[in-house]
């Protein structure tokens, strides 16, 4: 038989899906269990989809239709994240305006996941760049400042000098831009933040209500980066006050100097009292210009000033020891100010070996060679203190609790939680956002404008660019900026700044849920019925950034009582990277990128989204190869030819165990995200069929329903061919009967006079007559028993020889 025409048959499919809009979900389905699947909304970029995306698109279909043919109510949404840098880059470079490229790229898009039979409910779609879901997103935000949790501050920003935009520590890391890859410099700017410090705590005990993988789970926490330690209570010789934070305040008889934050309020209030003032204004004016990720970069060489004519007072010891200031203590971070003690921390040691100050140990024994910290504890077991008064011959644990309690006792200091996660900072001075809904008034302040007034549209306008200042173009728009107070009606500005590129994908799960109401973000009666995401698939680069800024809206909209529940995501699950194949990065400006469209026009999209599960572990990286398509196009061939040997009849029991085998490995196998063991297991099972001279009905049902997640055209075609009843999608995954995977028979090979005769199927436990009496119903070997038996040598579960 010819192999088969996926083009017509995949196309024809597709539209009869659409039609009946097969895949939408219900709300408040009482007879299902509901299970909601989602995949990060992508950003609609003009380069279209690659294959880079594609194939977990494709798994997460699988696992919908899964899900479906296991009874669930399936939630599978798809949008678009289409505000934001990228395309407003992409619109300044060719002189269009974002909106029209932005609705190209979407339709664009979705054609092209349209061409691979995905199964998601497109009654759902949103599109974050739309007045309609915009609306709500301004709603949203204005929640976080009547609840005092956004504010407007004038700060010290990641600046991006050739986006011209601000940064969030986020999308800065590492001291670059994270769009384009120029050096971030600081700023000082006046920003909307929100107030995500304050959920730190809860950001980090609601990982335990999610089951993510160990692995984000520990990112989340790392960025959160909760350290426990304690503050002291300082002075300085001529009086003044300031705190330190140390997570290890067993050292404190070490201390030999202080180090503060150049930045440090106190510094400037001393300048009358420091003697080389000259020196520490340059020295201030240098560390201005280095973003924070340079200035604590482990490796670079310690640089630093004395306070010359300063001491600061040891509070436990009374010592005077000198003041210094340097760029590695960071002003915003614990106090802004640190205790040194250089015998035990590595940056302190550097630091005093620089600057000629005393070593002192105070911690000694154990097995303390090279560092003798390691983030805070002894790499030496059985370490004691030296050199600490009282507190000598004391572990590190026990010192930490003691010298905490003097502290405490004598109001010299208290235990302390630091939080590394800071404010966020939302507002960027560009074009392509949401607009922040405020207004200011020369009397009122800032105000929100009302409910009733929203969206806050985004104004039509020229020239879209940011201002060469920094800030927004739509400051240039007089007669958007000027309004009036909506509490006196006195004549006032709106907010020009608008949101960040991860405004709207804080919260669009919750719009899934209910896409077009108009009265609200998303009715709370949906909300509880469709819960928390049930798995959430998304890149690896989003694990710190938008997991966290979606967790943080979310459990500020669980406390004001408008969601319900605390966390948005149980599951969270990352596909691994597909790299070109060259293994290099696959994007569209290195021309290495491989449009889903021509693969699915080369080799139909059945097989398309076989390859792509089949090309290696699903969570691995690995580089894109259409090696693996050919033998799922094979495969798919093979299947279409088996129609022609199929006949009337039920499961045969000497198939049980090869159908259901596969059945359940394919079931346990894509709920693991093992899709391509799953499609091996498939492939076993046709080789079987092959093997047979013929199969019946009941069988090829069996092998099309196990395929039809992956390859959902051609098992429906098939099936529609066969005039199977009811639909394919209608009818439940098969329930494995579990007692039919347990082999309880063996082959037992019959030889007669030396000679293999052929083989038997019996029972574990079976005798000698047993087996004999099975070796006589089959033709072939009871030929040969043409005498008298002299002897029969029964080797249990391995061998029966009959002598004659
Ligand atoms: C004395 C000490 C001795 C320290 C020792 C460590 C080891 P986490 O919270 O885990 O990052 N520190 C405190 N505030 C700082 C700031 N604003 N900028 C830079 N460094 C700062 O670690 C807290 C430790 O980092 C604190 O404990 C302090 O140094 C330093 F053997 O105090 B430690």
């Amino acid at each position: 038989m010819k192999n088969y025409n996926f083009g017509e048959i995949e196309r024809k499919w597709q539209k009869i899906w659409e039609n009946e809009r097969r895949y939408q979900a219900v709300d408040f389905d009482r007879l299902r269990e509901k299970f909601y699947l989602l995949i990060e909304f992508p950003y609609p970029s003009s380069a279209g989809l690659h294959c880079g995306h594609t194939p977990n698109m494709t798994a997460m279909d699988i696992t919908a239709r899964l899900k479906r043919a296991q009874g669930f109510n399936v939630l599978f949404p798809m949008g678009w994240d289409s505000f934001g840098l990228p395309a407003e880059n992409y619109a300044i470079k060719t002189g269009r305006h974002p909106r029209d490229i932005t609705a190209e790229s979407i339709d664009y898009f979705t054609k092209q996941i349209k061409s691979l039979g995905i199964s998601f409910d497109w009654s759902r779609e949103i599109t974050s760049s739309s007045p309609e879901y915009y609306r709500w997103t301004q709603w949203l935000f204005l929640q976080f400042f009547k609840h005092g949790l956004a504010y407007k501050e004038e700060a010290n920003i990641n600046w991006c000098p050739s986006c011209k935009i601000g940064l969030s520590n986020e999308e800065s890391e590492g001291g670059v831009c994270e769009r384009c890859g120029s050096d971030t410099t600081q700023k000082p700017k006046s920003q909307w933040m929100l107030r995500m410090s304050d959920y730190s705590e809860k950001l980090l005990q609601g990982l335990d209500k999610t089951e993510y993988w160990e692995s984000i789970k520990q990112m989340q926490r790392k960025w959160i980066g909760k350290s426990e330690g304690t503050t002291i209570f300082c002075k300085l010789e001529s009086g003044e006050d300031f705190d330190v934070f140390t997570t290890c305040i067993e050292t404190v008889y070490g201390i030999t100097y202080f180090v503060f934050a150049p930045e440090h309020k106190l510094v400037q209030s001393l300048k009358p009292k420091i003697k080389n003032w000259n020196e520490v204004e340059n020295y201030i004016e240098k560390t201005s210009k280095k973003s924070e990720f340079e200035r604590s970069e482990l490796i670079k060489e310690k640089t630093g000033c004395e306070l010359k004519g300063i001491k600061a007072i040891n509070p436990i010891t009374g010592e005077k020891v000198p003041v210094f200031i340097s760029d590695y203590v960071i002003a915003s971070y614990g106090s802004g100010a640190v205790m040194a003690v250089p015998a035990h921390d590595e940056r302190d040691m550097e630091f005093a070996k620089k600057f000629n100050l005393e070593i002192r140990e105070v911690i000694s024994g154990g097995d303390i060679e090279k560092a003798p910290f390691e983030k805070g504890e002894y790499l030496g077991k059985g370490a004691k203190l030296v050199n600490s008064s009282k507190f000598n011959g004391l572990t590190v644990e026990e010192a930490k609790i003691a010298i905490t309690k003097f502290l405490e006792e004598n109001q010299l200091g208290k235990k302390e939680t630091n939080y590394k996660m800071r404010d966020w900072v939302f507002s960027r001075q560009r074009y392509w956002g949401e607009p922040v809904p405020l207004i200011n008034c020369p009397e009122h302040g800032w105000v929100s404008v009302p409910e009733d007034e929203l969206p806050v549209k985004l104004p039509d306008i020229e020239r879209y660019e940011p201002t060469d200042d920094g800030e927004s173009p739509l400051s240039r728009i007089d007669s958007w900026v000027n309004t009036t107070c909506p509490i006196c009606g006195k004549p006032s500005k709106r907010e020009t700044d608008v949101m960040p590129n991860w405004a709207g994908s804080s919260w669009y799960w919750l719009r899934y849920m209910d896409p077009k109401n108009d009265k609200v973000f998303a009715d709370y009666k949906k909300m509880q019925y469709w819960g928390m995401v049930d798995l959430y698939n998304g890149g690896g680069e989003h694990v710190t950034r938008h997991l966290l800024y979606a967790r943080f809206w979310n459990n500020f909209f669980y406390d004001i009582g408008i969601v319900p529940n605390s966390e948005p995501f149980k599951r969270r699950i990352q596909q691994g990277i597909i790299l070109a194949s060259d293994g290099s990065k696959m994007s569209k400006s290195k021309g290495n990128a491989v449009d889903p469209m021509k693969v699915v026009a080369e080799y139909g999209a059945d097989t398309a989204r076989m390859g792509m599960m089949f090309m290696g572990d699903y969570t691995a990286m690995k580089p894109w190869s259409e090696d693996s398509m050919k033998p799922c196009q094979r495969l798919l061939n093979r299947i279409w030819s088996l129609q022609k040997k199929v006949v009337e009849g039920k499961i045969r029991r000497e198939n049980e165990y090869d159908i259901y085998f596969c059945i359940k490995k394919v079931e346990t196998d894509i709920l693991n995200l093992k899709f391509n063991t799953a499609i091996s297991a498939i492939m076993v099972l046709v080789n079987r069929f092959e093997e047979l001279e013929n199969i019946t009905d009941e069988e090829y049902r069996m092998l099309l329903k196990t395929l039809n997640p992956f390859a959902p055209h051609i098992s429906e075609e098939l099936w529609n061919i066969k005039g199977y009843l009811p639909k394919i999608e209608e009818i439940s995954w098969p329930m494995v009967d579990e007692s039919k995977l347990l082999r309880d028979e063996i082959d037992v090979p019959i030889q007669i006079n030396g000679k293999l005769r052929g083989v038997v199927i019996a029972k574990m436990d079976a005798g000698q007559d047993e087996i004999l009496k099975l070796a006589r119903i089959q033709p072939e070997i009871e030929k040969y028993i043409t005498g008298n038996i002299r002897k029969i040598v029964y080797i249990a579960g391995k061998i029966f020889n009959i002598v004659i």
